[in-house]
């Protein structure tokens, strides 16, 4: 377990840590000049027993509580120092709201310099201190007088501090640790310290730093100070790290090394934020705050989910707007310290950690962010149902650390089917398909004639919309189980075929052949028309109706080519891979100069190719259209 230092400056934090551990956490020069703690300082206290408590000791004065709160985020137990002197003071205050805001309920606050003190003093001050405690998550805390002096009450704290008992941070996500401190070993290289979040770290563990994406590779580990082959959460680390582009200079303070798989940086956290009851004015909407989070700390801005002031002491939603990508998961604690950095003025609790940049305060939005503000077992059922009927399942387990077997287990649990990335009820999905085979049949009883449904029509054709990703998801199924049939560019019921009529179905069956044989350069409508004893305008109609639909398409008027075949033809022109001339163009189909003019007249209007003088090229974006060029390079 890792306890932090709380309290004024000159009370005596590191003092008593020194007395607890024999480590003086004042490592820096300036310190010991200064006779102050400015940065964090750690130190651990073996038992001998092969327990430890490991210390992360604060500095107290106002400047420094930036540094104080990227040590704060990762401890698990609070020592509020408070001296038997001087009793309660301004940082005394701050340190405790922020103990407070971070959710943290074990801790001990020691009275020290308590050989300065008289009994009656101690009484007053440990009387002061209980009023202090009452309305924060410290209420009831046990304080003991202290004195690193004369060593009065320190094994004490210490067996009570050892009784507090272990880490709650999860072992069983993906790794990650916050990083307090990098520094360059000699012969070593690039070390990295920082608390364990969550998971474990091992030697030689691939891991990634957010926000940056720097690949690290773990060369070697100290957890609690002793070399080990294994950090788990919990515990505070020092990395040996190795990496093609590592260096001090490209990590800071309050990156993460995560698992790959939690790699994920955000600049926008849908947060609970409680603004602190102390505070004398409202928290207006699009305030500027400082966040900090983990080891990190940056600017950025309140947007209010729910009005559009919060009231002091009061609770809502809210979405941080940062000014700079963070890595962040549903759980973390946020403090939020006035722009001017003097004060804090709210604490928050990270519901999504990757908000929606657009309709953050629609109602269903809100109804969402209360279901995620749950435990994972009771969201995961409530989100199945929300009317929005699905859940992106990989986004749902990122922001929560689980790994695929926890999110399966928890989907069980929940009555979810997984379906490509997302699940749904079983209910859900058995109504989206109804909906579909409902909607095409609907179609197809309507336009008989017509060949079906395109996929964008289909969606938007739907009782219920879905979004696309998850419409295409629910269709590739309808698909896979051949309930709905792909024809071109359209979507049928198997039962449905493009009703032609006999006659027209004979006439199509001759001309497709000759359309086939003539491929670069078809006849046209009128020698369809001679050749078969069929009026012209019936034959023009036959071949807008086969257009219709994407057997054929019409490169000029009346002039119609079977689809693939204009497939082909996109091909060749963008196999010159260069600009090239219509008769180069010509030359490869051997159809005359005239219809190689109209074919590529035809390209141009359609953004196929780019016509500059003689010379064309073809448009790498838009070459699919008429479907997979690649099919075949022709000439
Ligand atoms: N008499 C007495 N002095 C103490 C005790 N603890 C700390 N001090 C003194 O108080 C001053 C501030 O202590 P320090 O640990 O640096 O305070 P910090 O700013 O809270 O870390 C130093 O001069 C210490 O020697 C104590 O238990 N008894
Ligand atoms: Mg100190």
């Amino acid at each position: 377990m890792i306890v932090g230092t709380a309290g004024h400056i000159d009370h005596g934090k590191t003092a008593l840590v020194k007395a607890l551990t024999g480590v003086d956490a004042d490592r820096l020069k300036e310190e010991k000049a200064r006779g102050i703690t400015i940065d964090l300082g750690y130190a651990y206290s073996d038992l001998g027993d092969g327990r430890q408590l490991g210390f992360v000791d604060v500095p107290g004065h106002e400047r420094f509580v930036h540094n104080m709160l990227a040590g704060a985020t990762g401890i698990d137990a609070a020592l509020l120092i408070v001296s038997a002197t001087e009793g309660i003071k301004p940082q005394t205050i701050e340190h405790l709201q922020i103990v407070d805001l971070l959710g943290l309920d074990r801790g001990i606050v020691a009275l020290t310099k308590a050989d300065l003190a008289d009994d009656d003093q101690l009484l007053e001050r440990m009387a002061e201190i209980e009023t202090l405690l009452a309305p924060t998550s410290l209420r009831g805390a046990e304080i003991m007088p202290v004195s690193a002096l004369t060593g009065q009450g320190i094994e004490e704290l210490k067996a009570r501090l050892l009784a507090l008992g272990e880490s709650r941070k999860g072992t069983t996500g993906f790794a990650r640790l916050a990083i307090d401190r990098c520094f360059v070993l000699a012969g070593a290289g690039v070390v990295v310290t920082g608390t364990v979040h969550a998971g474990e770290i091992r030697v030689d563990d691939r891991l990634l730093l957010t926000p940056s994406g720097l690949e690290a590779r773990v060369r070697s580990l100290h957890a609690q100070n002793r070399a080990a082959g294994i950090g788990r959460a919990g515990e505070r680390c020092a990395l040996n790290l190795v990496g093609p582009r590592l260096s001090k200079e490209a990590i800071r303070r309050g990156d993460w090394v995560v698992a790959p798989e939690l790699h994920a940086p955000t600049d926008r956290l849908d947060v609970r934020l409680s603004l602190l009851p102390s505070e004398a004015n409202t928290l207006r909407h699009w305030s500027p705050v400082h966040v900090h989070l983990g080891a990190a700390h940056a600017m950025g801005r309140v947007a209010l989910l729910e009005g559009d002031r919060l009231a002091p002491g009061d609770t809502a939603l809210a979405q941080l707007v940062l000014d700079e990508k963070v890595g962040a998961l549903a759980g973390d604690h946020v403090i939020l310290r006035d722009p001017s950095a003097t004060r804090t003025v709210a604490g928050a609790l990270v519901v999504d950690p990757f908000g929606p940049p657009r309709n953050r305060r629609a109602e269903r939005r809100l109804v969402e962010l209360a279901v995620l503000a749950e435990p994972d077992d009771v969201a995961l059922r409530r989100l199945l149902a929300l009317e929005t009927g699905f859940v992106e399942t990989t986004r749902f387990a990122l922001a929560r650390n689980l790994r695929p077997a926890d999110v399966e287990r928890l989907l069980a649990a929940a009555g979810g089917v997984a379906l490509g990335g997302f699940a749904f009820l079983a209910e859900t999905l058995a109504a989206a398909r109804r909906d579909i085979v409902d909607s095409l049949k609907a179609h197809h009883g309507a336009r008989p004639d017509a060949p079906g449904l395109q996929p964008e029509r289909l969606r938007l054709a739907l009782t219920k919309r879905w979004p696309p990703a998850v419409f295409k998801t629910l269709l590739d199924q309808e698909i896979k189980a051949r309930t709905v049939m792909v024809d071109g560019a359209f979507l049928r019921l198997p039962g449905h075929s493009l009703v032609l009529g006999a006659r027209d179905e004979a006439l199509w069956h001759k001309i497709s052949a000759e359309l086939e044989r003539d491929r670069y350069k078809p006849p046209r409508v009128r020698d369809f028309a001679t050749a078969h004893g069929v009026a012209e305008p019936e034959m023009r109609k036959l071949l807008q109706r086969l257009a219709k639909v994407g057997r054929v398409v019409e490169v000029a008027p009346d002039h119609y080519f079977l689809r693939p075949a204009v497939a082909e033809m996109i091909g060749i022109a963008h196999a010159f891979d260069r600009e090239f001339t219509a008769a180069e163009f010509r030359d490869k189909l051997d159809n005359g100069r005239k219809v190689a003019i109209q074919i590529l007249e035809f390209f141009d209007r359609n953004g196929i190719t780019i016509r500059r003088g003689d010379l064309r090229r073809t448009v790498l974006q838009r070459i699919a259209r008429f479907g997979s060029p690649g099919a075949s390079t022709g000439g």
